[in-house]
């Protein structure tokens, strides 16, 4: 980044910061990953200098040609991980990547079936200062009191009588597996479409390690950042009946201009998604996410529904006399990043929550496997066992920076 560096110093600082602040951090930030080097310099490309406002073939201005070459690969491999027939990767973001499903195939005021948001969902499946609460009748489902799994005798009699119009299949802290068959039954007693959202495990589909929604829903929408390991960003797939509608929702009816220099990223990230590798990545997600939960089972934290299925768990602190809040800060003076979240039914606000969801993508990314989750869920325990004790946290930080030397990151870049 010699460039950077002496135009503008001050960035420059923040980035190299950051570059050491992800070399020297266990990130169990369920929703982050640490891409390919080669997708950082797609995402950092000439692709950013150029408006594309349209599809391949069919812009509105002139000199598209090779960033056309970027999205036809990256709609074009997309089609080929998930078996889609129809795939845009213009969306912003994953919550765009809704938006324009919600916009192309609802009115407002129409009915939507969503997971509760206290129970794993996501701030576009309804939450009442997003678009989609704003704009749209939320009914929502949540999870089992006894094994805190989705209900789908729930789903099945909401659905029964809410009729909504769309039913919403996917969350952001549910460690279970889907069942996105049980959905299109319920749909389909309703009339409704489905909309499955796998951002979180769009990764494990790929590579069938989790089942694919594609056969059983009208739409599936995912980021591309998180299991998927990609630039941060999103893409909707649906069938071809739906295309026309779709890519016009996304430009003009939501977004402008694409993101050539994501786009170009995004086919990066589907080429590598495509390689026999990343199955064995994928593998090691879960196998470190089954891991990591019972070793801090074994240290007396609960784990909300018993365990995981997929990348991700979530702990009920209640054990430790903490908070989310409280947990996740002292574990952020100790190197390891985590967030506080809501539990099943949880007595504390989404503020403090009792819990911490944790994920696998991105120390398994790093090449650390099973017996480091068992360290990690040592020195977790370590912290959370004594929170305010300084001495404690800073043998656990001293503990991580050890550990994570022995997993570089970027070695490629110099900052
Ligand atoms: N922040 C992401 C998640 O945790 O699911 C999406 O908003």
């Amino acid at each position: 980044m010699h460039c950077l560096k002496t135009m503008d110093p001050q960035v420059y600082k923040a980035i190299a910061a950051e570059v050491k602040r992800e070399r020297n951090t266990i990130d169990l930030i369920a929703s982050e990953n640490f891409t390919h080097p080669a997708i950082l310099e797609a995402q950092g490309s000439v692709m950013t200098n150029k408006y594309a406002e349209g599809y391949p073939s069919a812009r509105w201005y002139d000199g598209c040609e090779y960033v056309d070459v970027a999205e036809n690969l990256a709609r074009d491999r997309a089609k080929k991980i998930f078996g889609a027939e129809h795939i845009n990767v213009q969306p912003h973001s994953g919550t765009q990547a809704n938006m324009a499903v919600y916009f192309a195939m609802l009115k407002p005021g129409d009915t939507v079936l969503a997971m509760d948001l206290a129970c794993g969902g996501h701030l576009s499946h309804g939450h009442r200062q997003n678009f989609s609460g704003k704009y749209f009748n939320i009914v929502s489902y949540g999870v089992n009191k006894e094994d805190e799994r989705i209900d789908y005798n729930e789903v099945e009699s909401l659905a029964l009588k809410h009729k909504p119009k769309m039913i919403l299949a996917g969350a952001s802290a549910y460690s279970r597996v889907i069942d996105f068959a049980q959905f299109r039954r319920i749909a389909d007693k309703v009339g409704a479409f489905i909309l499955a959202d796998i951002a979180h495990i769009a990764g494990l589909i790929a590579c069938k390690l989790h089942p694919s929604p594609v056969p059983h829903a009208e739409f599936v929408t995912t980021t591309t950042h998180k299991t998927l390991r990609g630039p941060r960003g999103g893409m909707i797939m649906c069938r071809k009946e739906f295309a026309k509608k779709i890519d016009s929702e996304v430009f003009p009816g939501i977004q402008g201009g694409p993101l050539m220099h994501a786009i170009a990223a995004k086919a990066v990230a589907f080429k590598l998604a495509l390689e026999p590798e990343f199955k064995d990545y994928q593998k090691s997600i879960i196998a470190n996410a089954k891991r990591l939960a019972s070793e801090l089972q074994k240290r007396g934290l609960r784990i909300v529904s018993g365990g995981t299925d997929n990348h991700l768990l979530l702990v009920d602190l209640r054990a430790k006399k903490i908070n989310g809040k409280e947990a996740a800060s002292s574990l952020h003076k100790a190197n390891i990043v985590v967030n506080k979240n809501l539990i099943p039914f949880d007595p504390l606000g989404a503020r403090l929550t009792s819990g911490l969801r944790l994920g696998t993508p991105s120390v398994s990314a790093r090449g650390m496997k099973e017996d480091e989750m068992t360290q990690i869920a040592c020195l977790m325990d370590g912290v959370l066992s004594s929170c305010e004790d300084k001495k404690t946290i800073e043998m656990t930080k001293q503990e991580v920076v050890k550990l994570t030397k022995k997993f570089p990151l970027y070695k490629e870049l110099t900052a």
